[in-house]
């Protein structure tokens, strides 16, 4: 334990650091960046320029202020473009001549976007690229870049590995915590525009006059950085706070309380982004309580947002114990019939996979499937199934590799990010939503690579085929800084990070093999209670037989529900790939793996290999020391251990639990479990 040195680095600042460039080099950019020119002041226009001179002043320097053309090396920002390629949000950077004098303009068609540019601008000098000769244009390709927060009103968070939630319902609004604009900032800098600020497993008094109320204040805080504020509806609120006596969606009086519900959120938040629902699952209410449909309860709400500009996002992740079917299979059950029938304000938003967030799972087949309905993509922040915020799990190769799953569904190179970001059907309603890592502590996200999960889901919403590769290095570089030595080997420790839990957790396929409830540390041993589908046993299949799930055509078929080409192939023992084995197929402890293993030998190795990787990490961390600030090093090297010995935990523990059906030895060079 180190003992915090005054102002002691502790993650507050995200990747948001603003230190000051190496001497070497701060004259040049100094050169560059030496004035900013007046603004026409609207509040995003005036929370650009601050952040621009807050970051010029922390990393080479203050700035002047000095007309654009009157000096060298003036930042002029420009909200008055009408160039279409940028859209409402996008930028471009220039470097150009303004009577005679270099000028770096950053200019865009409407405020938000040179607050977008002025990050962009920041993060250059941040990563030490060059500024002299800049000619950058960016636009977001995805419309709705949101945060899903799974707060609840009495400030614990649902999946939250990072103390309360920072939404003070109980202060708001009589007070709005400072912090609130530095989670503003840090959004903007990932060009997030929107947040849900309540769980999706919703209470209704959250669309009360006191919420109301309250979710306004943190609208207003909000606002000028070009971020919205949604809020999640319980199904029965009617019921709850309406004084009806039903929630039916084809009942007039419930749209009527809908109806005005809206009209009273737009006129407490006139740019109310709309409704996120979660509705027939898990025991919420719904439409099909009452014998209606998910179009039915989704287009009866958007019907009461619409005339405001407001949307409904209406969550996939449905399924019920009362429906025997394999639960991969219940979202593209429930939904794919209706594609087409929902109003063009509504989103159908999908989890990545068709089970839950685990931490390997094949594209969700409903990605594809609905050409003609808006189809939004719900990732996972927060490291529900992936150790919480203690292991080092970076999650970009994770949404990288969903998002360039090609579902074949319009030919080769149908990606499931050309799904997402409307390209392939011609969508414009789109929607990227991630739930949210962000509680209280001090560094945001529980631990500081989780900072590096927010930071990458943000920029793979702005552009869905970016390279989480390259998206981890500028990470690393704004959070940590900019010697190779210690940029090159955090990289490598992130990218490899995810395969790692996948090797210790549920290697080749296997899935939902965590502790009950809880979600954390293994329980492949998990059966009984309420429903089959949240044991471990269900997903395993584990016998004597062998392990797997059986979801080719002998078995629930859930292979049918991809492209004819892509079902085949994952329901091919010579196609699939190995990664996926075991999710698609169950499998004898004897079948041979590529590598000529047995699946038993093959299984055991891959587990030995993500606790090898974690054991690296350590390593490689420890070198890193001089390159760190000493509490942040000591932080991450803490936590590095507690996963090393987790690691061998789930190696551990899953191995003696599969060896009682396998009943074969471990193969040569294998340690037995402890
Ligand atoms: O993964 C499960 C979580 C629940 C969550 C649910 C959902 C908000 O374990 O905690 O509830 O998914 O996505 O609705």
């Amino acid at each position: 334990v180190v003992a915090p040195a005054a102002r002691a680095e502790d993650g507050y600042d995200l990747w948001l650091r603003y230190k000051p460039v190496e001497a070497s080099v701060r004259a040049a950019y100094a050169a560059r960046a030496a004035a900013i020119a007046p603004t026409r002041d609207t509040p995003t226009m005036k929370v650009a320029r601050a952040e621009l001179e807050r970051g010029l002043t922390g990393l080479v320097g203050k700035p002047a202020s000095a007309a654009a053309g009157s000096r060298d090396g003036v930042i002029l920002l420009k909200a008055d473009s009408a160039d279409t390629a940028l859209g409402d949000e996008g930028y471009r950077i220039r470097t150009l001549t303004v009577n005679g004098r270099t000028t770096t303009v950053i200019a865009a068609n409407r405020d938000v976007g040179v607050l977008y540019g002025v990050f962009r601008y920041l993060s250059l000098i941040q990563t030490r690229q060059s500024v002299d000769k800049l000619d950058i244009a960016s636009a977001p390709k995805v419309k709705l870049r949101m945060l899903n927060h799974w707060d609840n009103l009495n400030r614990t968070v649902e999946r939250g590995y990072a103390g309360q939630s920072i939404f003070d319902w109980w202060r708001l609004p009589g007070h709005v915590d400072p912090r609130l604009v530095d989670y503003a900032r840090a959004n903007a800098s990932i060009g997030i525009n929107g947040a849900v600020l309540n769980n999706v497993n919703a209470k209704a008094d959250s669309l009360t006059a006191p919420y109301i109320a309250k979710a306004a204040a943190v609208a207003d805080t909000l606002r000028p950085y070009g971020i919205k504020v949604y809020l999640s509806a319980r199904w029965s609120a009617p019921i709850e706070i309406g004084g009806l006596k039903s929630a039916d969606p084809l009942d007039p009086a419930v749209a009527a309380f809908w109806k005005a519900k809206a009209d009273e959120l737009y006129k407490a938040i006139p740019d109310f982004g709309g409704f996120l629902v979660k509705a027939n699952s898990e025991g919420q209410p719904g439409p099909q309580d009452y014998g209606r449909t998910h179009v039915d309860g989704a287009n009866m709400l958007a019907d009461a947002v619409g005339p405001h500009g407001g949307v409904v996002i209406w969550r996939a992740f449905v399924y019920s114990h009362q429906q025997p079917d394999d639960r991969a299979k219940q979202g593209y059950s429930e939904f794919k019939p209706f594609d087409g029938q929902f109003r063009d304000n509504v989103v159908i938003q999908v989890k990545n996979g068709a089970i839950d967030f685990q931490p390997r799972e094949p594209f969700h087949p409903l990605f594809g499937a609905m050409p003609k309905s808006n189809l939004g993509m719900e990732f996972q922040i927060t490291k529900e199934y992936l150790g919480f915020s203690t292991h080092l799990v970076y999650l970009g190769p994770l949404y990288e590799e969903t998002l360039k799953s090609d579902t074949m569904a319009e030919g080769k190179g149908s990606t499931v990010a050309k799904v997402v970001d409307g390209q392939l059907d011609g969508r414009k309603l789109t929607v990227m939503a991630g739930v949210a890592n962000i509680g209280s502590d001090r560094n945001w996200s529980g631990s500081q690579f989780d900072q590096a999960n927010w930071y990458v889901f943000g920029r793979l919403a702005w552009d869905p085929e970016a390279s989480s590769r390259a998206i981890a290095e500028d990470w690393t570089r704004m959070t940590f800084g900019n010697d190779p030595r210690l940029v090159k080997p955090v990289v490598a420790m992130m990218m490899g990070s995810r395969e790692a839990a996948v090797d210790y957790m549920t290697p080749l396929g296997l899935h939902h093999q965590m502790g009950r409830d809880g979600h954390y540390g293994p329980g492949p041993w998990v059966s009984g209670g309420p429903r089959a589908d949240w044991t471990s046993v269900y997903y395993a299949k584990a016998g004597p037989d062998g392990v797997g799930f059986d979801r080719t055509p002998t078995g629930s078929n859930a292979t049918a529900q991809y492209a004819p080409a892509v079902g085949a192939c994952f329901a091919d023992l010579k196609c699939v790939d190995e990664k996926n084995l075991l999710w698609f197929h169950h499998l004898p402890w004897d079948y041979r793996l590529k590598s000529g293993d047995t699946l038993w030998d093959g299984m055991v190795r891959r587990y030995s290999a993500g606790v090898a990787y974690v054991d690296g990490m350590n390593r490689t961390w420890a070198t890193l020391a001089p390159y760190v600030d000493a509490r942040r090093h000591a932080e991450v090297a803490d936590y590095l251990k507690i996963q090393r010995d987790e690691a061998q935990w789930w190696r551990d523990a899953s191995i003696a639990w599969f060896q009682t059906f396998s009943k074969r030895p471990l193969p040569p060079g294998e340690k037995p479990p402890a």
